[in-house]
């Protein structure tokens, strides 16, 4: 059956800031108390979307989550009304404050896996949003996540939303940032492609420096969940050491679409294998891999990692020409625009490269693809959607209407402490339900 990919960006929230939370990811810990411009983030990351929706493509809107969480904070102990709630986590544990204040649920790769129905028993498109365990801040998105996903994806003949896995060290899961679905149309059946950074069972290497955060137990259960063939599924365990250079999830280093796999010659353990195995399973389906492997002579992993080159979106136009979406810190890195200049004078399947400005996102790890949830669909499911989070040039006008009316242009650590934004975000995400006709989404509103 006909089917597209659609995109899903996180609408990057009013209380975006930089707190160091997530080590093991270089940008989050570089720039660590530095002054956000939320204001800036959610409109470079909405002009991303617009953009992509002008070449023809479904890109679809996720609303942030309420943040102060103060759940959270209520959940550590922290008692009184909301006010004195947020005074006294930011006076006795500012960290704590900082965590329950992150807009990280903007990286939506990280909300969810996702599963076609052209590859499950069932024919339905499956989702597990990603328990994200290993880190405080991210651990508190799933059960808002799993709302927003059963709010836009409610049909129960064409949806499942599966429960995020148990949150727990041996079951960490970080969704579609380590997934991969390679097929020779959307509308057919894939090899999905999981990548785990340990196992708890099957010890073997392990990163040494920083945490490896999926694990394969975890990537197994999901596959399980979605009902998915074992013949169509494959697993590769990401090399330890790149998770060591910052690589801490596999969608820094190795992007996927079609039949096409984009990668560093350093993602995998015993890559050759990777390869092979791959192959093989879309030999199976009567397709096949074509790899575009960029060797460490010619891009670093240091100079990867810092461009975010391998955090691009690999995207298929209506036209049928493949366009690489990639952050403007690839222009500014000599070895990665050289080899990006190469990639598309060639006869590869990459006909075009397409630079944003990301900058506010990029500063806490999160390139084009962190920003994009890729859920394909037929056009059945396309229109069981629901209808008001798809951009075009009317929802796109009322967006930065929107931010411009409630975002702050400049957010320090030191005005997390300030009961006021909490007010301010509420109004705002009121406000946004009504923009995207989502309903009472919020705890706030109900
Ligand atoms: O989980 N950064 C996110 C970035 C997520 C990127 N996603 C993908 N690679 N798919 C993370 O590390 C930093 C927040 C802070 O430090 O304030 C943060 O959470």
């Amino acid at each position: 059956m006909a089917a597209i990919e659609a995109n899903f960006d996180g609408l990057v929230g009013p209380t975006h800031n930089y707190a160091g939370l997530s080590f093991g990811n270089v940008a989050s810990r570089s720039n660590e108390k530095s002054v956000a411009n939320p204001r800036a983030a959610a409109k470079q990351g909405l002009r991303k979307m617009k953009q992509l929706a002008d070449l023809g493509l479904a890109q679809g809107v996720l609303p942030p989550q309420e943040r102060p969480s103060l759940r959270l904070l209520r959940d550590l102990g922290f008692s009184g009304d909301d006010a004195r709630v947020i005074a006294r986590a930011a006076k006795e544990a500012p960290e704590l404050l900082a965590a329950a204040s992150s807009a990280s649920a903007m990286w939506t790769a990280n909300a969810a896996t996702v599963s076609p129905s052209a590859d499950t028993p069932d024919a339905r498109v499956h989702f597990t949003p990603a328990n994200l365990c290993s880190k405080l801040h991210r651990a508190i998105e799933h059960e808002a996540t799993r709302r927003t996903l059963r709010t836009i994806f409610s049909a129960p003949e064409h949806f499942v939303v599966h429960e995020a896995l148990p949150g727990t060290p041996a079951l960490g899961d970080e969704g579609a940032a380590n997934h991969t679905r390679f097929c020779a149309g959307y509308g057919m059946p894939g090899v999905e492609f999981f990548v785990y950074g340990r196992s708890e069972y099957r010890p073997g290497l392990q990163p040494q420096r920083y945490p490896a955060r999926q694990t394969f137990e975890a990537s197994r259960a999901v596959a399980q969940h979605h009902g998915l063939r074992e013949s169509a599924t494959v697993y590769a365990q990401q090399n330890p050491d790149m998770i060591d250079a910052g690589v801490f999830h596999n969608d820094v280093i190795a992007v996927g679409n079609l039949q096409t796999l984009f990668c560093h010659e350093k993602a995998f353990v015993e890559q050759a294998q990777v390869y092979d195995s791959l192959r093989e399973h879309m030999a199976g389906l009567g397709a096949r891999l074509e790899v575009i492997e960029v060797p460490e002579a010619q891009v670093s992993v240091a100079d990867a990692v810092s461009s975010y080159l391998f955090n691009s979106q690999l995207l298929l136009r209506p036209d049928g020409r493949q366009v690489l979406v990639v952050p403007q810190e690839c222009r500014e890195r000599p070895a990665v625009a050289a080899w990006l200049d190469g990639l598309t004078a060639g006869t590869g399947p990459i006909d075009e490269v397409l630079v944003f400005d990301l900058r506010e996102s990029m500063k806490n790890g999160g390139g084009p693809a962190c920003l994009r949830l890729r859920v394909v669909l037929n056009e059945a499911e396309r229109a069981a959607v629901r209808p008001g989070i798809w951009i075009d040039d009317a929802l796109f006008a009322r967006l930065d209407g929107w931010i411009e009316r409630h975002y702050r242009e400049a957010l320090a650590p030191a005005d997390l402490a300030d009961p006021q934004l909490l007010l301010e975000s509420r109004t705002a995400l009121d406000e946004l339900t009504q923009i995207l006709d989502l309903g009472s989404l919020y705890d706030f509103q109900r």
